[in-house]
């Protein structure tokens, strides 16, 4: 069995009731943020390319309210913070704010100094069902929900959804040290129920794919358990591989390259290690504006055939798979009613995404426990709503 989610009504009852009994006070402001998985588009986005995901129902929550003394606190329940689960600091100039110990606050502190004014001091709890190092983008809905935390706390938004995206994602660069694209901070904005969404991830154009019409078909989300390591390391090295490429080729960046340009590289020389780098990127954008197509035209076949396609050249070709994830995807493939598997997020660990015949979730998961040698956990991907405040 898939597990069952909890509502993010529940979710913020819960961290109400913690709220209330840490600060003696009602909280009065309560928003979301949501998880993504990503159906095809991987490694894209720092390449100025295409991605396809879609928001999920896991959902990272904050509650709380301004006070007017000096000091913003901050109470996490997620299971990421390890030993020290409360952080204050003095609010106030968002210059003076600072990237420290511990790391799961710098999300938040690179939030309120990427917003777009200065904050009053708050209390708040969070409390997330978005697990951590899975590749569900769990920092994504940490930034998008602090962000829109203080939007409704200070009665402010920037003047288009796109710069509250970009301001998170600078908040993961420079707070918490990622240099991560740009496809998590959007669709966790900019997710709408029932859709997937294209993002050019060049010019920041989207739209929104529905997935209305998946009728028999559902994506299931399997996490490995192994959690990503090696993987900011990896992250930093394989986007570097990629910008050499485009340096080579006098390019932009890759989305400009095709695969006449892999043969130049070849020509030139140029190590084994950066061609194949490079001969993902652009394969990956042209099979992810070919799965969107598939996907309008309820093609469900083909959008397999390129989630297979996307997961081999992860592979062999960009090398960011692990025995885990490629146990996982040969195990979902051999079930009947299994269109398509591939992994998800950046890979090394973390978890895999799947489409499938709805009659077939129960035997495919069955099949896949019992070839893998982890503990392997399961989600029915429904496209769930972006960020947004809780009455
Ligand atoms: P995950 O693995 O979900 O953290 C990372 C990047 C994305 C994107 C994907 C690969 C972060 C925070 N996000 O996602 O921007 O590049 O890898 O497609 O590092
Ligand atoms: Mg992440």
């Amino acid at each position: 069995m898939a597990t069952l989610l909890p509502h993010v009504n529940s979710v913020k009852e819960k961290a109400l009731q913690i709220f209330a009994e840490k600060f003696g006070e009602q909280a009065v402001v309560c928003v979301y943020a949501p998880g993504r998985v990503n159906l095809i588009g991987e490694h894209t986005d720092y390449n100025d390319g295409f991605v396809l995901p879609m928001a999920l129902p896991m959902v990272t929550v904050i509650v709380g309210k301004s006070h007017n003394d000096k000091k913003t606190r901050i109470f996490s329940l997620s299971n990421v913070v390890g030993d020290i689960n409360e952080f204050e600091f003095k609010a106030g100039n968002q210059a003076d704010i600072k990237p420290g110990e511990p790391k799961w606050a710098n999300y938040i502190k690179g939030c309120i100094a990427n917003f777009i004014c200065d904050v009053p001091a708050f209390n708040a709890v969070i409390v997330s069902t978005v697990p951590a190092g899975a590749g569900l983008s769990s920092s994504a809905a940490l930034e998008v929900a602090t962000y829109t935390f203080l939007e409704t706390l200070s009665g402010k938004k920037p003047e288009k959804p796109e710069l509250k995206a970009l301001a998170c994602q600078k908040a993961e660069h420079d707070f918490a040290g990622v240099p991560c694209g740009i496809m998590d901070q959007f669709i966790s904005t900019m997710g709408k129920e029932g859709y997937a969404l294209l993002l050019d991830c060049r010019d920041l154009i989207t739209k929104q794919i529905s997935m209305l019409h998946l009728d028999n078909y559902v994506f299931l989300i399997t996490n490995s358990n192994t959690p990503h390591k090696l993987s900011s390391s990896a992250y930093c090295e394989r986007r570097d591989c990629c910008y050499e490429a485009a340096k080579i080729l006098g390019k932009k960046s890759l989305r400009d390259a095709n695969m006449n340009d892999i043969l130049v590289l070849i020509s030139q020389n140029v190590s084994e290690s950066i061609v194949k780098k490079a001969r993902h990127v652009v394969t990956e954008i042209q099979r992810t504006l070919n799965a969107a197509v598939a996907l309008q035209k309820s093609d469900f076949q083909q959008f397999g055939r390129l989630m297979n396609e996307s997961h081999d050249s992860l592979r062999d070709d960009y090398e960011v798979s692990s025995k885990e994830l490629d146990s996982l995807v040969s195990a979902a493939r051999e079930v009947d009613g299994v269109l398509g598997s591939r992994l998800t997020g950046a890979g090394f660990g973390g978890c895999t995404v799947t489409l499938l015949r709805k009659d077939a979730v129960d035997k495919t998961i069955q099949h896949m426990k019992a070839k893998y040698s982890g503990t392997p956990t399961f989600y029915i991907a429904t496209p769930s709503g972006g960020a947004r405040e809780i009455s």
